[in-house]
């Protein structure tokens, strides 16, 4: 890029006004972040420099608002929510401030001026991946919600260096690639030197002539505060996402030692303390693995709670405030199992530090402390061993101890019916070969309130996960169904279909009300609609197109029916079961004759996601995918009838690109086994049509958008346990269309790669992962029927429309918003503070 306007070559511009709004003093001020702020040699204003200054110059604007907010929470100190969650998947955030802040147009012009395109300068920045999937995005769309809806609430999370891998396919499969997101800086962070707290690992529990106790000894690092801005939608209201970083004490370094030549060992203490936020979810095979996890999770919590007992000191100003107060003043939310250790840390601080006898502290930890559950299987629910437990966090360990204890003994003192129940409800498991402690049972104790996800997912951890605490404790338990945040996933990444949808409703305010989307149902049949519609549409999918191009070299035929798979790489996902379909329908095309072919429905078939790096069979899955669109897609015969494409490394901005061009999506888990699914809720708000199992949110989407708008297939949650049980008992009979299809892979259709073991796990009788057990064999044949329904449907292009409009319309219950409303009203008993 050569025109820049001058940036940093001739003249130094004067200082603009950072907050106005008119194209030519905003670019001036980019300018002035080119010349004063400058992280680049002088001379050059190529896009990349352009994103930086752009950037900082927004920061300008959202730093004011900020600083008003964090003043006004100060002055009104209202009871304020704090969501805990070892994972953020925030994606870019320029796109979403200029449009929270609502001046693209003027920022447009200004980078014009200067020679440069807003859309590909928004392309330079890097994601901000601190999470893994669902989950972690989960918590991104909340904070935006939060923000918008002018809650007195912030998110606290790790600063990861290396947040989630960088996917590369290679010849062998998928290639793991660290992601350095903090490489060049990131200009929307703002480190708190103020900020600072102490955290202790490892150690002994010292105790103190008057009984109480104190831990003491082990080794000590720094938290160090980062503030991210989270601006809400149209308003001034302007949170933080505060991550900590850890930092070694300053008298850690050992002089003595570097100047003697020893400059590994004098430094040793500054690289552990370095570890602790190098990488997100560091692989946990290893016992070194395992603690460097837990120790992540304490230094979250640690951190977390040490600032928010400071607040509320704080906001109390000189009359101090009673203890018991605090719930009056904090809602703490952990995002699933991960900030457990929440509970003994503000249980330890209020005893140890503050003087708390237990029965208070329990009290004031029980009535601040809510509990998210995101999952139900067995993997994922989080057992830490308490050896290593007891030598990391050993005041921990007896506060928990102490929790189990008293647990057992309301059990037994109020519910002796529950007695031969007490070994899995315990918190403690003391198996002697593998002593535990199971930190869904100690949050399901401790907390006021547990939530699932979806409402089947709910109901679920109500009848089996958790039934029997619900006996104890009926009121508990709630449901909080998903939702996302409407502004990243319709207004912002699909512009053409946000204004089509404005002009008909006659209001934007769907974007903050997404209810009112139900307003298009009337205009479904209406064929002007239609028309704009299909435009949009037909639109989104060119640009995607290109962007297939352009990262994989396949070219795709946008009048192609474009259906898409992207999310984790997990095998009760069953990307197997959408690749197994797709092979057979190769097959079967290229068994007709051209005549025959010319009546199907061309389709281009789309999978991405990561498999966890040490997960074979999901590696295993990805390499097939790959190996599938290779044969495929240089098939002269059939590939203007079928593509199928490898989308590589996918995460949220790619995720911008896919969902706004997406026609159908697959949301095909094994029944009872996706707690909720989010991408479900962002394809069906941007009208693509879902083909899915009654499983997690699925189920909420299907009665909302209503049942002859959704391609369902498959078992029930409720009857997927008979189904394992005849499998074992040799009851089940396969579908010849899946021995076909198996039976290709086998033949070597696909190249000479060893795919047995992968089939293998398809066969067989029992056993977690083997003998079937998310019943792909099962749901096979119902999957292709429902296939056949989607490539009948697609023919009446007017009828496809019309479903696709009532998806967007049928979409409104699944904006975050709702979700945190009801999470501020039903859990938190917060309220709106909104910023004058
Ligand atoms: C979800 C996780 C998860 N559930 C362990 N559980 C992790 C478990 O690093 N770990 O150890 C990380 C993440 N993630 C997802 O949460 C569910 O599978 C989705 O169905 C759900 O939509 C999402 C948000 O609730």
């Amino acid at each position: 890029m050569a025109a820049n306007g001058g940036a940093a070559a001739d003249k130094v511009p004067a200082v603009a006004n950072p907050l106005s709004e008119k194209p030519s003093e905003i670019a001036s001020n980019i300018n002035y972040h080119a010349q004063f702020n400058p992280h680049f040699s002088p001379l050059k204003f190529e896009p990349e420099q352009a994103f930086f200054a752009t950037a900082e110059s927004v920061r300008d604007r959202l730093i004011k608002q900020w600083n008003e907010t964090f003043v006004h929470f100060h002055k009104v100190d209202p009871k304020q929510t704090y969501y805990l969650s070892m994972e953020y998947l925030q994606g870019r955030a320029l796109t979403n401030a200029i449009g929270n802040l609502n001046i693209q147009d003027a920022y447009a012009d200004a980078l014009n001026k200067l020679g440069h395109k807003l859309e590909e300068i928004v392309e330079q920045e890097k994601d901000a991946a601190l999470g893994n999937g669902g989950l972690g995005r989960l918590a991104s769309c909340f904070l935006d919600s939060m923000a918008t809806l002018n809650l007195p609430a912030w998110g606290y999370g790790l600063r990861y260096k290396y947040g989630l891998f960088k996917q590369r396919i290679a010849k062998q499969g998928q290639e793991e690639i660290a992601e350095d997101w903090l490489e060049k800086f990131s200009p929307w962070e703002v480190v708190r030197h103020d900020v600072v707290f102490p955290v202790r690992f490892f150690g002994q529990v010292e105790v103190n002539p008057d009984g109480s106790r104190k831990w003491v000894g082990g080794e000590v690092v720094q938290a160090l505060a980062y503030d991210v801005p989270i601006p809400g939608y149209k308003t001034k209201n302007t949170i933080s996402l505060r991550l900590w970083e850890a930092k070694a004490c300053a008298n850690d370094f050992n002089l003595f030692q570097f100047n003697d030549g020893q400059y590994e060992s004098a430094a040793q203490l500054h690289s552990r303390a370095q570890q602790i936020c190098a990488v997100l979810y560091p692989g946990d095979a290893t016992e070194d693995g395992k603690l460097l996890r837990l120790k992540q999770q304490f230094f979250l919590c640690s951190a977390s709670l040490q600032d928010i007992i400071l607040r509320f000191k704080e906001r109390s100003g000189k009359g101090s405030r009673e203890w018991s107060e605090l719930p009056s003043k904090v809602a703490v939310q952990l995002n699933d199992t991960h900030p457990t250790l929440a509970i003994p840390e503000l249980m330890r601080l209020l005893m140890d530090n503050e003087g708390l006898g237990w029965d208070e502290a329990w009290d004031v930890t029980t009535r601040t402390i809510a509990y998210t559950n995101h999952t139900v299987l067995p993997e994922a629910l989080e057992k830490w061993s308490q050896p290593v437990m007891w030598k990391l966090l050993p005041r921990h360990m007896e506060i928990i101890e102490e929790i189990d204890k008293r647990f057992l003994a309301l059990i037994n003192s109020t519910r002796p019916d529950l007695e031969h129940k007490l070994p899995s409800m315990r918190i403690l498991d003391h198996n002697p070969q593998k002593p535990v402690v199971r930190m869904a049972n100690l949050c399901v104790v401790s907390a006021h309130t547990v939530n699932g996800v979806a409402q089947l997912h709910s109901d679920i951890l109500k009848a089996e996960l958790f039934a029997d605490y619900v006996s104890v404790w009926p009121t508990k338990f709630q449901n909080k169904t998903n939702g996302i945040t409407p502004r990243r996933w319709l207004r912002f990444c699909s512009p053409e279909l946000s204004n089509i949808i404005t002009k008909w409703l006659k209001t934007e305010g769907w974007v903050t009300n997404l209810d009112l989307l139900s307003g298009l149902r009337k205009f479904a049949d209406n064929a002007d609609f239609q028309k704009e519609w299909a435009s949009a549409k037909m639109a989104n999918k060119k640009r995607l197109a290109q962007f297939i191009l352009r990262v994989t070299g396949v070219s795709i035929d946008p009048n192609s029916l474009f259906d898409i798979q992207v999310k984790r790489i997990h095998e009760y996902k069953r990307q197997l079961l959408n690749i197994l379909g797709t092979i057979y329908r190769y097959k079967k095309l290229k068994e007709m004759s051209p005549e025959q072919r010319k009546n199907t429905t061309p389709r281009t078939v789309m999978i991405g996601g990561k498999a966890f790096a040490t997960y074979t069979n999901a590696k295993r899955i990805v390499k097939l995918v790959n190996d599938v669109g290779e044969v495929v897609n240089n098939d002269p015969e059939v590939n203007s009838y079928l593509k199928v494409v490898f989308v590589p490394n996918y995460n949220v901005s790619v995720a911008e690109m896919l969902i706004p061009g997406s026609e159908l999506s697959q949301h095909i888990s094994t029944a009872g086994m996706e707690a909720s699914g989010t991408s479900n809720m962002k394809f069906s708000l941007n009208g693509c049509l879902i083909i899915g199992t009654l499983d997690g949110a699925n189920v909420e989407i299907r009665e909302e958008i209503g049942e002859e708008n959704f391609f369902l297939f498959g078992a029930k949650a409720d009857e997927v346990p008979k189904l394992r049980k005849d499998r074992e008992n040799g009851l089940f009979k396969p579908d010849p269309r899946f021995e076909e299809a198996k039976k290709y892979i086998r033949s070597g259709a696909f190249g000479s790669y060893d795919y047995n073991p992968l089939l293998d796990s398809l066969e067989g009788n029992s056993g977690y992962g083997r003998g079937d057990y998310f019943l792909v064999g099962h749901d096979f044949p119902s999957y292709m029927d429902a296939q056949a329904r989607v490539d009948e449907a697609y023919k009446d292009q007017k009828k496809w429309l019309k479903m696709s409009i009532l998806s967007t319309a049928g979409s409104g219950k699944f904006s975050s918003d709702r979700t945190i409303a009801q999470y501020a009203k039903e859990i938190w008993n917060i309220n709106e503070c909104r910023v004058p």
